[in-house]
């Protein structure tokens, strides 16, 4: 059985459903995934500590003490640490000899899971409730401020966590701690319960389904749905204090009456995210056509290039049907997450590749620039943009790479991301197995197992070698092609025409033998990208992409002496493609025959994966480049 995130139950009515087994062994996400555990999850529980939210949990299981932190949700991140490190924990090394699951690291990973688990077993009080911010600054006034108490969102975290540590360990300690909380919340909330309300934060929805999947009891899907199905009636828009109005928490129509995103980008994704999950498991069209619709929608008219998501900066939020200035474009590396994780779970529901397209789109661009090289320096917002006069005035939206955030959502949510990313590769059905993501590593899905080798993102090749199949039967090998790729070519066992018979699918039907290997090669050329004429930001820019990396323009690599805002491209340049094993951890770099404007003379241009921009010293940045 799948240890990631999303394990439909066996009544699920999804087209596919995750890898029962899944292990990223070479190339370029191991070796980020790498940096993920040696870095980033071990330094998580000093980081946690310096903040405060340790603190916080050791206070609350005092009884007494300040709280620590400048928002209501400091637990928070302590449930998603502890989800990264259980699909750490989750990750047994095989043939790379590299990782945190086993050995010394796992070891020592495993003591501050255990500890930190006793923390929140202190902290939490004798009816379940958990979280510390109401315990230790607002005591008595629980459940009082639905709109920014963030209790349900909270509780959330701490199930996923909950869930993930169980799945991944086996172990019951977190588990019980979740449940808990969640016996507490079903005996409060409901329409003929103390409180008919909804969390101003969805998060608790996707969480209670993965509670539902992992405990088998219809009381936490009945709790999901309610959820789920009570927003969008208003009941947050009135109040006191701050109110960005009822669409910035998505109360202002049903979900399943909804025809596009907007408001709070974390928030509408997740929302949307639970809300996908109850489709797959109640096979509720009504729901699952909403979902479909609203889901174009974001990616026909409000994604970024980078698959990065929420344009504004007020509010954290969605804007207006193309708008998506590249300057400020806040595209929060949670909103990021976020897609890939709905997108994911939209792929798994209808099987379709397009779904799969866009997780490519945000894990290699609008996701991964969120983390530094260095594992230990970070991106909250995401910026195409960045001027060479950029004032720059810190805090969280800093263009700047940070150690940490005040609001500290997005660190440990791209750890848990990386951490469970194989989990987001390949699916498998009656029919096969399908590779959706390409990383080199073992999949274990639909009755087979196949050993993926390939050099991607920098090279086009995957190789894709049958390790077990059904014997006497005929098996399906699905290799997602990307929209963005304008051919390939393909080898097959025997002389085997592997054909594209579902759009985005290539298929081949055929008896597999273990050895039997299909081999893809899909043409990376790299390629001048024109915007939507609507998004007004860029127009007359064009963007480079080479495969599925979306291509910047940084200070550092151009031609000193020409002004970085003059630069311009030809819109018939020639590109060209390096490899540089040097530079930025080893990048493939696309160069062109750019101008200064109005100048006559080539000035030669350097464009960087976005993925590793604001890596070295600080200068400007842009993705979209003004055609001469
Ligand atoms: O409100 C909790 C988290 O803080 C949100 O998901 C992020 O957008 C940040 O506002
Ligand atoms: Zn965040």
């Amino acid at each position: 059985m799948s240890t990631g995130p999303i394990r439909p139950t066996g009544r699920a009515y999804t087209a596919l459903r995750p890898a029962s087994a899944a292990r990223i062994t070479g190339g370029f996400w191991a070796a980020r995934r790498r940096t993920n555990a040696e870095v980033s999850i071990p330094q998580g529980p000093a980081r946690l500590e310096a903040a405060g939210n340790l603190a916080n949990l050791r206070a609350a299981a005092d009884g007494k003490g300040t709280f620590t932190g400048d928002y209501p949700f400091q637990d928070s991140d302590v449930h998603k640490w502890l989800e990264a490190a259980s699909w750490q924990l989750a990750d047994r090394p095989e043939d790379d000899g590299e990782g945190e699951g086993e050995g010394e690291g796992g070891t020592e990973l495993a003591s501050h899971v255990d500890e930190l688990i006793a923390l929140l077993a202190g902290a939490q009080e004798a009816d379940g409730y958990l979280q510390t911010y109401y315990r230790l600054a607002r005591p008595e006034q629980r459940w009082q401020d639905l709109r920014w108490g963030h209790e349900l969102y909270c509780a959330g975290h701490l199930l996923q966590a909950a869930v993930a540590h169980h799945r991944a360990t086996g172990q019951y300690e977190l588990l019980a701690i979740g449940v808990r909380f969640a016996v507490l919340i079903d005996t409060l909330f409901g329409q003929d319960r103390a409180i008919d309300g909804v969390c101003g934060h969805p998060e608790i929805e996707t969480a209670l389904m993965e509670l539902y999947r992992e405990t088998e009891e219809q009381r936490w899907l009945d709790l999901a749905a309610y959820f789920v199905e009570r927003r969008g009636q208003g009941l947050l828009s009135e109040g006191a204090g701050r109110d960005p109005g009822a669409g910035y928490w998505q109360d202002h129509i049903p979900v399943r009456e909804a025809t596009t995103v907007t408001g709070h980008a974390v928030r509408q994704l997740y929302l949307l995210a639970g809300a996908t999950d109850l489709a797959v498991e109640t096979g509720d069209a009504g729901l699952r056509a909403a979902l479909e619709r609203i889901w174009a929608a974001m990616a026909g008219t409000k994604t970024y290039l980078t698959g990065g998501l929420g344009a504004r900066y007020d509010w954290e939020s969605f804007g207006n049907p193309y708008e998506l200035p590249p300057d400020r474009a806040y595209a929060e590396t949670c909103a990021a997450i976020a897609s890939v994780q709905w997108s994911w779970r939209m792929a798994l529901l209808t099987g379709d590749a397009k779904y799969s397209d866009l997780v490519e789109r945000t894990l290699f661009n609008g996701f991964l620039s969120g983390v530094g090289l260095d594992g230990d320096s970070w991106l909250y917002v995401n910026p195409l943009q960045v001027r060479e006069a950029h004032e720059e005035f810190g805090g969280d939206d800093s263009v700047r790479r940070t150690p940490w955030f005040r609001c500290a959502c997005c660190p440990p949510n791209v750890m848990r991301l990386l951490a469970s990313l194989p989990h987001y590769m390949v699916s498998g059905d009656a029919e096969g197995l399908q590779l959706h993501q390409y990383a080199t590593g073992v999949y274990e899905a639909g009755g087979g197992r196949v050993r993926v080798e390939t050099d991607y993102p920098w090279r086009g090749r995957i190789a894709v070698t049958v390790e077990a199949a059904p014997a006497d039967a005929d098996w399906t090998l699905s290799l997602r092609i990307p929209s963005w790729c304008p051919d390939f070519t393909a080898t097959a066992p025997d002389g085997d025409s592997p054909a594209e018979t579902v759009p985005g699918w290539l298929r081949l039907r055929r008896r597999w033998h273990p050895g039997d290997s299909l081999t893809v090669d899909l043409d990376l050329s790299p390629r001048l990208t024109r915007p939507d004429p609507r998004v007004d930001g860029v127009r007359g820019c064009v963007a480079i992409e080479h495969g599925p990396l979306v291509h910047c323009l940084e200070g550092e690599d151009q031609r000193a002496g020409v002004p970085f805002e003059e630069l311009t491209l030809p819109h018939d340049a020639h590109l060209t493609v390096r490899h540089e094993p040097e530079l930025l951890g080893g990048v493939t770099v696309v160069t062109a025959d750019g101008r200064s404007r109005g100048g006559a003379d080539v000035v030669p241009l350097t464009a960087v994966p976005y993925h590793v921009w604001a890596n070295r010293r600080p200068g400007p940045m842009r993705v979209w480049i003004p055609r001469e």
